[in-house]
Formats: structure tokens, sequence, C-alpha cells
């Protein structure tokens, strides 16, 4: 996993990226008998090193404002991956039992947001060097973390219409730019019979009167999206992010397993996501985060956590079931 942060950052970093990880390939080298704590903080450095540089900021806003999506496979071990996944998998039953603790986005597939204190590994996630690197590349320093959640398609879960996740605000419309994103990552091997999740590249800055809601392109445009369609199949430690208006849906689950995909929901300075979640931490896990992290997280800080009780969305009501 190690050689593949590394790996990973070089990708995301480019050639005009390269000259910087090659001074830390030979520090890495040379530092061969250190215990393997120090060999992952001089990776993790040298990632950061890689990914903090102008270019690989340059490449990485390149890759999001063409592609409108991008990703980092082995960001993480698989075990951390999987670890994610038991954390899932518990805040689904919890929420999934009580009234409004989930909701749904169409047949066997649910929609559950969650405080960051339910993932152990939160602050390995939005701490990561990758994370990081992108938010600023795309939205500036002044970023905000304004939304954890998961999506979990269960056998049986059907295409999806094609849509974003809320309608184009003015500066994407009028000024091209992108001003939040979210954050994929799987918690098990998607596999071709699991309903992956579809994307259409480059179709962040479509619009027009044909999308209901400004969010679901008119049936007579699918052809476009599905001509442009990518499936994605990330495997356990795979981290991506997207603009949230990038089209895109999740597809038919032929087999009997559950795809859970996490979603980390980050804000530029002009977004107003925020006031669609509940994000809250409590004092004691607020004292405990490293100050890089509250840097970007401005939710209340609170003495005792209230379960979330899901919000009905646009997207909730046009794909929920029948
Ligand atoms: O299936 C996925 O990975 C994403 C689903 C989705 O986009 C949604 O429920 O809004």
């Amino acid at each position: 996993m190690r050689a593949e942060v590394q790996t990973g950052a070089e990708a995301a970093a480019g050639p005009a990226g390269a000259g910087s990880t090659t001074d830390e390939e030979v520090d890495v080298v040379e530092t061969a008998h250190r215990t393997e704590t120090e060999m992952t903080a001089a990776i993790e450095k040298a990632a950061d090193q890689a990914l903090g540089t102008d270019e690989a900021r340059a490449g990485l806003r390149r890759l999001i404002q063409t592609d409108g999506v991008c990703g980092l496979p082995g960001a993480f071990p698989r075990e951390w991956g999987q670890r994610l996944g038991e954390d899932v998998e518990a805040a689904f039953a919890e929420a999934h039992a009580r009234p409004g603790g989930s909701v749904s986005r169409g047949r066997n597939r649910w929609y559950v947001e969650i405080h960051p204190e339910a993932l152990r590994g939160f602050v390995d996630l939005v701490d990561h060097p990758w994370v990081r690197a992108v938010s600023e590349a795309v939205l500036g320093p002044d970023y905000a973390i304004v939304e954890v959640g998961f999506d979990i398609p269960f056998p049986g879960a059907i295409d999806q219409p094609w849509h974003r996740d809320f309608p184009s605000p003015r500066e994407t419309r009028e000024e091209r730019r992108l001003t939040s994103l979210a954050f994929n990552v799987t918690t098990v091997d998607t596999e071709p019979d699991m309903g992956p999740f579809e994307i259409a590249p480059g179709t962040q800055f479509d619009d027009g009167p044909e999308f209901d809601h400004g969010m679901f392109p008119a049936k007579s445009l699918w052809g476009r999206y599905e001509e442009l369609a990518v499936r994605k199949y990330p495997k356990l430690g795979d981290i991506s992010a997207r603009s949230a208006l990038t089209i895109h849906r999740g597809t038919t689950n032929h087999s009997q397993k559950s795809r859970p995909v996490l979603v980390l929901g980050v804000d530029g300075p002009e977004a107003d996501n925020a006031a669609h979640h509940d994000l809250a931490v409590t004092h004691g896990y607020w004292e405990s985060l490293p100050e890089r992290v509250r840097a970007h997280l401005h939710c209340p800080v609170v003495d005792t956590l209230v379960p979330i009780t899901q919000k009905h969305t646009i997207e909730g009501l046009v794909m929920g079931e029948e």
C-alpha cells in the first residue's frame, strides 16, 4: 500500500510534480533501515510534498474541471476499507431501524447522513494528502467539510435516473467555476454485477430547461449520458473525487451483495450546502481533532449527538420507492 500512496501522488502530480517526488524516493531508499512507522511517515510526507506543489494542484484542478471526476487507487490499506465497511454497516443498522433514519434513493437503495464520530477512519480520510490537495486545488484553502453519509444499493436496486446531486449554482452556470466536491469511498470490491456507479465525464457544466428541478436531465437527453458513461469498479482502499454536478447514476444491482459507498461532501466558501446537512461533533471529539482538520470543520460542537433525521430532498422524492 505504501508504495501505492507514493505512486498515486506521482500520478496525481503528473510529470510536472515528478521532480519533487524523485527527491523523496532517494529519501525513502536511504532510510530503508527505518521502522515501519517512520517509513509510513516519510512516505506520507513525500505524498504531501508532491501534492503540495502548484503544478500538482493545477493538474488536479484541470482533471476535475475537464472530466468532473478523478480517483486515487490504493489510497488506504484494504483493512482500512474493511473497517470503514463495519462502521457503515453498524450506522445503517442503527439508522434504518428508526423513523426517518434513512431515506430512499430508489428501490432497495438508501442514503444515510451520519456524524463524523461514527467512523473510526474519519480523520484519516479528511486528512489524507490527496483529499486535502484536491479540495484545495478546486475550492481554495478555505474549504469546509459539510456532509458525511453513505449510499447503500442492496440486491434488487435498479438503475437510477441520470442526475446530479443538486442544481448548478450561479458560479458554475455563469463562470464555469466549481464550488463543491463529493469524495466517494467504496467499502467493498466492486464487481460488474453489483450495480456499479456510472458517471458521464465532462457533464458537470451541462444545464438547461430540460433539467427537471435543475437535477434530472430529460429522458430525451439520456443518449448523450449513455454514450459518455464510464462504469467505475473501485476496490477497497480506493478513493475518488467528483463534482456532485457531473451527471451520474447508480445501476441495477444483479448480485446478492450490497455495495455501500461513503460520501464526503466538501464546500468552497461560496457554496451553501451545509444548510442541507446536520453534521455535529461532541466536545471530546473536537478536542481530539488535529488543528488541520478543525480548520475545515465548522459544524456545531455539542454535549450529546442527536441521531440525524434524514431530510426529504427532491432527489429522494423522484427516486424514492413508488
Ligand atoms: O450508487 C452510487 O454509488 C451513488 C448513488 C447516487 O448517486 C444517489 O443515490 O444519489
